[in-house]
């Protein structure tokens, strides 16, 4: 992972990505990983599990059962569609020490062997994803070099349940499925079939964990977001992907053309749409949506754009929280794209909180921005009401209503 907080998610309507925070401050990604060196230990070594044991760099299964139970709307990140990368062989580090070799697709910590991977499967020569017009090699060759997982496997699909049980049964409540799209539909239902309901000590009885895929779909592929739609949510990449191509008034876009914004707009329907404006990957140029993706770094556009989700009825809207990192390489060349979470000698610094309730020692903190925190509120407030007298000027200002329950005149 790297985890989320699933802020209160019965009663409220939004969620916080607090990328790569410590899990004794919030969450963390949960399980094993490998280590990686060059560069030194990216953020994106926790997309490359080894094993299911709760032990990564934000803390061991001690600590992460004490975030979850003071916080009890801890969401995680799982990453089931794959184990690391092929090549690396015995001997190469992991956050909990545990031994493998992907070379060998040996894993005896969960375990998993040579059988338990999609290898004869996928129909291209190098074993990878090399056409995303192929939707078999989408779902059945490795994303990245990834060993694929076979999830159709009985044994497969019932250790990750069990996996994600251990999770629920200490008190989380929800999950981000990664990589969605790189797993059949039909595959991920057997799983979300076997999830435990969410612990009653927290939760009410028969709970169910909330469940969001995803799903990289912005038209053109033969994946579509829809395929996902029978299992509970789905990533909508188009919303951000759009919503600032409207802030940054490119392409002709004014935001008087919001006003069918949502399924209007070619999105899919909103009791299944999963909402942001960027995410952990598209802020420093992975994943998808290209230029048109606001972050922290264009600070006034984002409070703008950010602020408008939770404004507007569509969809369940996750609000981002990063941490600062050197941009751009040196020489300016390229978006220096691997840098980890704020860190002395590899262990993450605590999120601090300044006088004024801003984040220290690095770290964002969107979600603590008045203007979307106040607008997060705001919807929590008038979540169910619908959207009312919409006004604009033909340009950029607009206005719209949500009832009479958001009126802050208390
Ligand atoms: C690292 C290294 C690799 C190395 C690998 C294995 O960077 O060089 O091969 O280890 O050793 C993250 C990082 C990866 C990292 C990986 C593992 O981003 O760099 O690899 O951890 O450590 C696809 C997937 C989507 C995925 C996204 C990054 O569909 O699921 O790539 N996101 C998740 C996570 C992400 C994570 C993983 C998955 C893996 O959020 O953090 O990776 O666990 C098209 C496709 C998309 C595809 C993109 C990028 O998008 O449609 O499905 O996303 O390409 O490949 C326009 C198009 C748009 C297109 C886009 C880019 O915008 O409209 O459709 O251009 O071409």
């Amino acid at each position: 992972m790297k985890l989320l907080l699933l802020l209160s998610l019965y009663s409220r309507t939004a969620i916080v990505h607090l990328f790569e925070w410590h899990s004794v401050d919030i969450i963390s990604p949960p399980n094993e990983n490998i280590i990686i060196d060059n560069p030194s230990r990216p953020w994106w070594e926790r997309y490359q599990p080894v094993s299911c044991k709760i032990c990564t760099r934000s803390g061991n299964e001690g600590e992460f059962q004490d975030m979850v139970m003071r916080c009890n709307n801890v969401g995680v990140e799982a990453i089931i569609n794959h184990m690391c990368g092929s090549g690396h062989s015995a001997g190469t580090s992991s956050t909990c020490e545990s031994y493998y070799d992907a070379s060998d697709r040996d894993f005896p910590e969960v375990p998993y062997s040579g059988w338990d991977f999609k290898d004869g499967k996928c129909q291209t020569d190098s074993g990878e994803i090399q056409d995303y017009d192929a939707a078999a090699q989408v779902r059945n060759c490795r994303l990245s070099g990834l060993l694929d997982l076979a999830l159709e496997k009985d044994y497969v699909h019932t250790t990750i349940a069990n996996y994600m049980n251990h999770l629920i049964d200490i008190g989380v409540a929800g999950f981000r499925l990664d990589a969605s799209k790189h797993m059949w539909p039909e595959d991920i239902k057997p799983i979300l079939d076997k999830l435990n309901n969410l612990n009653t000590n927290w939760f009410a009885e028969g709970s169910r964990p909330f469940v969001y895929q995803e799903v990289i779909d912005l038209g053109g592929e033969p994946v579509s977001s829809t395929d996902y739609l029978g299992n509970g949510r789905v990533t909508e990449f188009k919303y951000g992907t759009k919503l600032g191509t409207v802030m940054c008034k490119w392409n002709g876009e004014k935001m008087a053309y919001l006003k069918n914004w949502g399924e209007g707009w070619g999105f899919m329907p909103s009791d299944r749409a999963l909402v942001f404006v960027d995410n952990h990957d598209n802020q420093r140029g992975h994943g998808a949506g290209g230029a048109s993706i606001l972050t922290f770094w264009d600070a006034r556009l984002y409070k703008m754009a950010v602020g408008f989700i939770p404004a507007h009825p569509y969809g369940f809207t996750r609000v981002m929280s990063s941490y600062h990192w050197p941009r751009y390489f040196e020489d300016g060349s390229d978006i220096n794209d691997w840098v980890g979470p704020p860190n002395d000698n590899g262990v993450t610094k605590e999120v601090t909180i300044n006088a004024d309730t801003t984040c220290g020692n690095g770290w964002i903190c969107e979600h603590r921005w008045r203007q979307i925190r106040n607008m997060v509120a705001f919807r929590n407030v008038v979540n169910g009401e619908s959207f009312a007298n919409w006004w604009d000027n033909d340009s950029n200002q607009v206005a719209l209503g949500r009832g009479n329950k958001g009126n802050n005149d208390d």
